[in-house]
């Protein structure tokens, strides 16, 4: 019995030690695919390139694509231009006008934005703009007023200001720098005016005016008001910079410090009675934090 009893030990024994080599093999076969199937099945010289990228008549990419294929174009137009390899900067700039993109509005402004900056030799820099300065909840089904706003210098030192904001109802809406980026009580914290040389509240055109005075932008029927304008008071740079401020878009008109300022003292300011503090420009739907582009 114990000899049958070893014996079946052994056979055990021997059947274990196969298994174990048998076990021991596949892996060594594993491993021996993983270095040898690291050839790829294709000939070697066929183009990756030709392999991975979409042709010119694949489908028009998503917005998501379209951003982040935008986001490489655009480091590469900076490089370009920075290293002032002008023919460079070009070709980049041509192809992504080839490009086959299927964009919303927005996303749109957003792509052309961000090329016209990144080909442009100037400082820039951009903010967008949401509500309570964070993220929209796209689970919402309301429209948030949300917007892009970017600013470029221009050789004459002048701040060149584009905006496309959305969600607006049709009419005027005041359009400032606020003095701080702190949204931690939404667009409440955002501070007054940026008002570094300590003026009233006025037009764009004036003298008396808040460096953050932008006047109004117009939104249309459908709620989207978009456009530029040059102001020679807003600068990227030095003591004054806007850079780590805020963009603000109001509920209401801005009356560029005509209107009624029969009660400009009180903290925080009463809307309708502080024309030379506020414009009286009413609640804030929008703002975000201007960061360099
Ligand atoms: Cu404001
Ligand atoms: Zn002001």
């Amino acid at each position: 019995m114990d000899g049958w009893r070893n014996k079946g030990a052994d056979l055990a024994a021997e059947d274990d030690g196969e298994r174990m080599c048998a076990v021991g093999q596949r892996r060594w076969l594993r491993h021996r695919r993983r270095r040898t199937c690291a050839t790829p099945t294709e000939p070697r010289n066929s183009s990756f390139l030709d392999r991975t990228l979409p042709s010119p008549t694949s489908r028009p990419l998503n917005n998501t694509a379209s951003l982040q294929l935008v986001a490489m174009l655009r480091v590469g137009l900076r490089l370009a231009t920075v290293g002032g390899c002008a023919a460079a900067a070009a070709a980049i700039s041509k192809q992504s006008t080839n490009l086959k993109l299927d964009l919303d509005d927005a996303t749109a402004f957003d792509v052309k934005e961000s090329v016209r900056l990144a080909m442009a030799p100037g400082i820039s820099a951009k903010c967008l703009a949401t509500p309570q300065g964070k993220p929209c909840d796209p689970s919402k089904a309301e429209k948030p007023c949300k917007g892009l706003v970017t600013f470029l210098m221009l050789p004459d030192d002048m701040c060149e200001i584009t905006y496309r904001v959305e969600g607006l109802t049709p009419g005027k809406h005041g359009f400032h720098i606020h003095e701080f980026a702190d949204f931690s009580k939404g667009c409440l914290s955002a501070g007054p005016h940026y008002n570094p040389f300590g003026k009233n509240h006025g037009a764009p055109w004036d003298e008396d005016r808040h460096v953050g005075d932008l006047g109004n932008i117009e939104a249309d029927e459908s709620g989207v008001a978009t456009g530029k304008l040059v102001d020679h008071l807003v600068k990227l740079h030095g003591p004054t910079s806007v850079i780590g401020r805020s963009v603000m878009v109001h509920a209401d008109e801005d009356d560029l410090g005509k209107g009624d300022n029969s009660d400009p003292i009180t903290r925080p300011p009463v809307n309708g009675k502080c024309s030379k503090v506020t414009g009286n420009a009413g609640a804030r739907v929008a703002c975000g934090e201007i960061v360099l582009a």
